[in-house]
């Protein structure tokens, strides 16, 4: 008696046995792709996880979270700049990339842009030479990270903010970043829209039309052409969605696709969707638009001095990593450079720590090197997948067989808290619900249950658990499951 899956014969599946043949059956047979998929530049982002944010401008020098529009260029000077060692501190931390806000609301950019005056060009810092963008993409790609740019629409400098040409200086913005600092992995677009501000000195309050104003499929069309592996952020993708609060969590049930609607049942834009949707996504939504979590690791987005003392610490980091990626979407975390130029102390020591801790959990995978019998096989498609270490590669059934089961003989007894799971996502997200159990020597004993998978599940047990042979439980597809990863550590 095998608990809810009686009498099925158990497959052992082998690695070794599955030859050329199998191979080429995997490519002649493999499971139909379920509702909404992945892009390539998509999947290439999901593999990322966890990258950081760093917001820096003008702020940063005042001391606000919202600069008005009306700062002296000049109070932007850094004393120590160091692109390198801000890198180093986030690449520490096991970031795979790096958001910068090139321009923030109050309109000042960090780049010598030729679209305004109101830029490090008339700043103080390096005597107008210097250049933030080109100092932290070099410093990103040398380390590894990759690079992205935030580029706020609303713009409170700007006197033409309001009109069609703004929005054309809008492009001209994004076209010398994309062109200038390239590769850019993600193109972050914030739904703050409009009100008061400076406009070049006029002094008013500004209203748009979020949903027509910006000419957003124009502008995502010319991202498109000019920066194809860029992945675009906003409320409603089209590739990222905001996962719909600050606070860096997702759901414990996500689905990496969504139906976006806006606030009053209409069509959704940047700024106008109903949020309280995007923590969880839509079941076989229309669109595969994963959702990244941000979160700062103080209380405001700008570094502050009064902040120095609330830096988020390891464990707050690893509980949003959790709720973040461990629910299938990415963790952005923004760490925010102080007046010179670095990050503090504090947040370099958090960093760290959250590396550490991290690095040290996923450390050994007690799943790797187990005996695998799986309830049914598609032939090809073995149940060794789940544990090789290898992306993309995955087990899966009969089309018929959309509740099977998985038991992982560990060969010794073995204690684990957390357990991961992936799907191969490339096929859609399929699952809808697992269970996973010990084996007590008389009886199956239940550990853990999950929802939505996707590209990464992570589960915490309350306590460690001590078992030798494990059993995962697919218990509600609508389709046979195509599972990528079974770990525990
Ligand atoms: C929001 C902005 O208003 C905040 O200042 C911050 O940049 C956050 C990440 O996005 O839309």
């Amino acid at each position: 008696m095998m608990g809810g899956i009686t009498r099925r014969q158990f497959i052992y599946g082998s690695l070794a046995a599955a030859g050329s043949a199998s191979l080429a059956t995997a490519a002649t047979n493999p499971p139909a792709p379920y509702g909404a998929t992945p892009s390539e530049r998509q999947l290439r982002w999901h593999e990322m996880e966890t990258y950081a944010f760093l917001h820096f401008t003008v702020n940063t020098f005042t001391d606000k979270e919202w600069g008005y529009g009306d700062e002296d260029p000049s109070i932007f000077d850094p004393t120590e700049f160091d692109a390198d060692s801000i890198v180093a501190s986030l690449a520490a931390a096991g970031m795979t990339g790096v958001i910068l806000t090139a321009k923030h609301h109050d309109g000042f950019c960090l780049w010598p842009t030729k679209t305004t005056d109101h830029s490090v060009r008339a700043s103080r810092w390096r005597g107008g030479k210097g250049d933030v963008v080109r100092d932290l993409s070099n410093a990103a790609r040398a380390a590894g990270l990759r690079f992205g740019v935030y580029l706020s629409p609303w713009d409170r400098n700007n006197p033409r903010y309001g009109s069609p040409e703004y929005v054309e200086t809008y492009r001209a913005q994004l076209r010398e970043l994309l062109t200038s600092y390239g590769p850019i992995f993600e193109v972050w677009h914030d739904g703050a829209n409009g009100g008061d501000g400076y406009y070049g000195g006029a002094r008013q309050k500004r209203v748009i039309d979020k949903r027509t104003y910006y000419g957003w499929p124009e502008t995502w069309e010319m991202v498109r052409k000019i920066a194809p592996e860029a992945v675009i952020f906003s409320d409603v993708g089209p590739d990222i969605r905001w996962v719909g609060n600050e606070k860096g969590y997702a759901n414990e049930t996500c689905w990496e696709t969504f139906t976006p609607v806006g606030e009053s049942g209409g069509p959704a834009s940047p700024g106008d969707v109903r949020t309280r949707d995007s923590m969880s996504g839509t079941r076989s939504g229309v669109h595969w638009m994963p959702p990244e979590c941000d979160v700062s690791i103080r209380p405001g987005w700008f570094w502050h001095p009064a902040e120095n003392d609330r830096v988020k610490a390891a464990p707050q980091l690893m509980d949003l990593y959790f709720k973040s990626v461990g629910r299938g979407g990415s963790l952005l975390l923004n760490v925010p450079p102080d007046r010179r130029g670095r990050l503090h102390e504090n947040d370099t020591a958090s960093l760290a720590e959250f590396g550490k801790r991290r690095r040290a959990m996923f450390a050994k995978d007690l799943a790797r090197g187990a005996r695998v019998a799986a309830s049914n096989v598609r032939e090809g498609f073995s149940a060794d997948h789940l544990i090789d270490g290898e992306r993309y590669t995955y087990w899966s059934t009969d089309d018929s067989e959309t509740t099977p089961s998985a038991v992982f003989d560990l060969r010794e007894r073995s204690t684990f808290e957390v357990i991961r799971l992936r799907e191969n996502i490339r096929l859609g997200q399929r699952v809808e619900a697992v269970a996973i159990e010990t084996w007590d020597g008389a009886d199956w004993r239940a550990a853990a249950e999950a929802t939505s998978i996707g590209p990464c599940r992570l589960l915490r047990l309350d306590a460690p658990v001590t078992a030798s042979r494990v059993r995962l439980r697919v218990t509600k597809s609508p389709v046979c499951p195509a599972l990528e990863e079974f770990a525990l550590f």
